[in-house]
């Protein structure tokens, strides 16, 4: 008979599995998750299974909730030191394009970043990770961008791959190195981007440090015409893209994101319908991030109900940064969704899963409770999913699973160890 690895069943749970139909929170009453070997063999009704294995362990969810593990699919979660001397300048009426174009903003954390080492990167950034884990955070997305040359870019996503070492967690990374001009450059964007495609993308691409190439197309960052040519040193390079598009003003960032056949466009506050059209033909995914549009006062919303229209899948995240989004909750990031942007319970959870996970191109391995994928799990203490939204400042999660397996609670603000 041929030999089968043992099964671990979590059983007696209510599902919400994003499976199935789109829009749907694929919801199962009395629901059973089987696992072997880090795969969900089974996610679905309890009368359903037949376990055609040994059951090496069953677990008794007594009634709770399981979503797929959370994903955060936008931060900058490497970064040294804080930007609160920023905020409080902001409470005192400046604006974000201000604070910038006065030397602060992205300039300052490059500043701070250059300083630090890899070890002190790592350091600094494990208590944020450990906030997004504590809430079910099975995956992170983690960009550079704030080196800003080769040594430092490097550096930045090498942090984040150590932090896969330290924690039990996916880490995906996006070289962001058209996140803003460095001050050696004396404004020569031109020489900067040349830079980025003949320096610094090649040797991160060749270090496999980067998963993805991202940009920020903005009158304060980059062009379209110059975010054209680093998405075309990646496609060179076989690299997925994806684009800070529309945040602050309407440069076309959404649509040219598309016309690469970009994983993400994300912010999108000024967006129109040609950008949503456009995005939704490409199959991009519209990532919304409420951090930031909340931190920088921001009052034009993303243009979620033409993004529904056009059928352009949404995902939310973070945004984790130093400048305008000092942000690490997912569940606080749905609120804000909902209660901001009018977004719904169901798009507020696919967001953080099944469409997060599209937007970092893992739709084949998780965001979902579906057979084949990694079983990346969130057991909650609630009585229904819209808990989950509602809150603010409250964590229900009763349990994290990841590749099949329970995760340790992190120590809070523990970066010690
Ligand atoms: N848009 C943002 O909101 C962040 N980066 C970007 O391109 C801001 C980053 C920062 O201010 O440090
Ligand atoms: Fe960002």
């Amino acid at each position: 008979m041929e030999e089968r690895a043992e099964l671990t069943l979590w059983r007696n749970a209510r599902l919400a599995t994003f499976a199935g139909a789109a829009g749907g929170m694929g919801l199962v009453d009395k629901g059973l998750v089987a696992v072997r070997d880090g795969r969900i063999v089974h996610a679905g009704p309890e009368d359903a299974f037949n376990a055609n294995a040994p059951v090496a362990e069953s677990i008794d969810c007594e009634g709770r909730w399981i979503t797929p593990g959370l994903i955060d699919c936008h931060t900058h979660l490497v970064h040294a030191g804080n930007r609160a001397g920023e905020f409080e300048m902001r409470l005192n009426g400046a604006t974000y394009e201000e604070v910038a174009r006065a030397g602060g903003g992205i300039v300052s954390s490059v500043r701070s970043l250059r300083a630090a080492s890899e070890a002190q990167l790592v350091a600094e950034t494990l208590p944020r990770l450990d906030a997004l884990i504590a809430e079910g955070v099975t995956t992170v997305e983690i960009k550079s961008g704030y080196g800003l040359d080769l040594d430092n870019e490097r550096k930045s996503l090498s942090a984040a791959r150590k932090l896969a070492e330290r924690r039990d967690i996916g880490i995906v990374t996006s070289f962001l190195g058209a996140h803003a001009l460095p001050p050696e450059m004396n404004g020569d964007k031109t020489a900067y981007i040349d830079r980025v495609i003949s320096e610094m993308l090649p040797a991160i691409a060749s270090a496999g440090l980067a998963d993805a190439v991202d940009g920020f197309c903005e009158g304060i960052a980059f062009s379209p015409a110059e975010i054209a040519r680093v998405f075309e040193a990646a496609k060179a390079l076989g690299l997925p893209v994806k684009l800070h598009a529309d945040q602050l003003s309407n440069l076309g960032g959404a649509a040219l994101a598309a016309a690469y056949g970009a994983l993400s466009a994300d912010h999108l506050e000024y967006t129109d319908a040609a950008g949503a059209d456009a995005m939704a033909r490409a199959g991009t995914v519209a990532v919304i991030l409420p951090g930031a549009y909340y931190v920088i006062r921001e009052t034009k919303k993303p243009p979620v109900d033409l993004f529904r229209k056009a059928g352009v899948a949404m995902a939310l995240a973070t945004d984790c940064n130093p400048g305008t989004s000092p942000l690490t909750s997912l569940l606080l990031t749905m609120n804000m969704g909902a209660t901001l942007f009018s977004m719904t319970v169901a798009e507020c959870l696919a967001g953080v899963t099944r469409e997060a996970a599209r937007a970092l191109g893992l739709a084949a391995e998780t965001g979902t409770l579906e057979a084949g994928k990694w079983a990346d799990l969130a057991i909650w203490d609630i009585e229904s999913p819209a808990e989950l939204v509602y809150r603010l400042g409250f964590n229900p999660l009763h349990s994290r699973i990841r590749r099949g397996r329970l995760s340790p609670a992190p120590a809070r603000h523990d970066a010690k160890d």
